[in-house]
């Protein structure tokens, strides 16, 4: 399968790499179709930070800032990045196709059913503790076997609920209650998260185990991104969240190419 990109639409004042840059609607709007333009399959829209420390957003606040957005690219293939099931709902009726859920149904209790009675396509990813805390010592006996338990145990709960098995994504979680030891280990041990029998969403686009490694700020770690995007590719990841779209697109595309020998020529 075609590497799938899902290109980083953060409307928010305080995201970890881009807090600010779009944070209006008509910015975040064109950027969106700047990522589109550059390759991306899926746009990714939020209106929340989940970045170490964040603040909580109220409901009618995170509602102001991306419904207007996904209004304006209604047609396109959007996610709702959101814990809140009222936001899913309406991110939903207003075009958004798919509820990347970085608590796994886990925050909001209408969550679940929300997404059960829209036939949306759901992410579910796995956190350690919640984004106020979750840097604060994060520990695990085996991380891959933990996370690998959580997602099987989540992917049952979302079908109990009446989610069907082929509308869920499932997601490690980069960077989400995880030291450098474990984001690594993660992505080295993937295929064994991709073993769960669900696609698998990889989000590590600039983040900090990445700055970490090479001792790069956040705008200079495109490189990271990509080399640690090309081998969860290897592994068996199937989504990929980024920040720079053009880049991925490419490296992914011949990464493909080289895994599978087969490409499309796009121009
Ligand atoms: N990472 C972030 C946000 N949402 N969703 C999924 N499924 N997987 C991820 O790894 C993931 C995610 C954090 O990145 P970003 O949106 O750039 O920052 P912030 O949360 O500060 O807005």
């Amino acid at each position: 399968m075609k590497p799938l990109l899902m290109g980083v639409v953060n409307v928010t004042p305080d995201s970890f790499s881009d807090g600010g840059e779009f944070f209006d609607a008509d910015r975040a709007t064109a950027h969106g179709r700047e990522l589109l333009a550059d390759g991306a399959d899926i746009l990714d829209i939020g209106g929340e930070s989940t970045r170490p420390g964040a603040e909580p957003v109220a409901e009618e606040e995170e509602l102001r800032r991306v419904i207007p957005v996904i209004e304006a690219l209604a047609g396109k293939r959007i996610s709702i990045d959101t814990s809140k099931a009222v936001v899913a709902k309406d991110a939903l009726g207003a075009g958004a196709e798919i509820v990347n859920d970085v608590s796994a149904f886990r925050i909001d209790p209408d969550m679940a059913g929300v997404v059960a009675e829209s036939g949306a396509t759901c992410c579910l990813m796995h956190m350690l503790g919640e984004p106020r805390t979750m840097q604060d010592d994060p520990r695990y006996e085996d991380v891959v076997g933990e996370v690998r338990a959580f997602l099987e145990e989540r992917l049952a709960f979302a079908i109990e609920a009446g989610v069907p098995e082929e509308k869920i994504w499932l997601d490690p979680g980069i960077g989400f209650g995880k030291t450098l030891v474990h984001n690594l280990a993660l992505l080295r041990r993937l295929d064994e998260i991709v073993a769960i029998g669900r696609p698998v969403v990889v989000g590590t686009s600039r983040k900090r185990f990445l700055g970490a490694i090479t001792g790069r700020p956040e705008r200079e770690r495109v490189a990271g991104t990509l080399a640690a995007n090309v081998l969860a590719l290897d592994r068996g990841a199937s989504v990929f969240r980024v920040h720079d779209v053009a880049e991925a697109r490419d490296a992914l595309d011949v990464a493909a190419a080289t895994l599978t020998g087969e490409w499309t020529t796009t121009s």
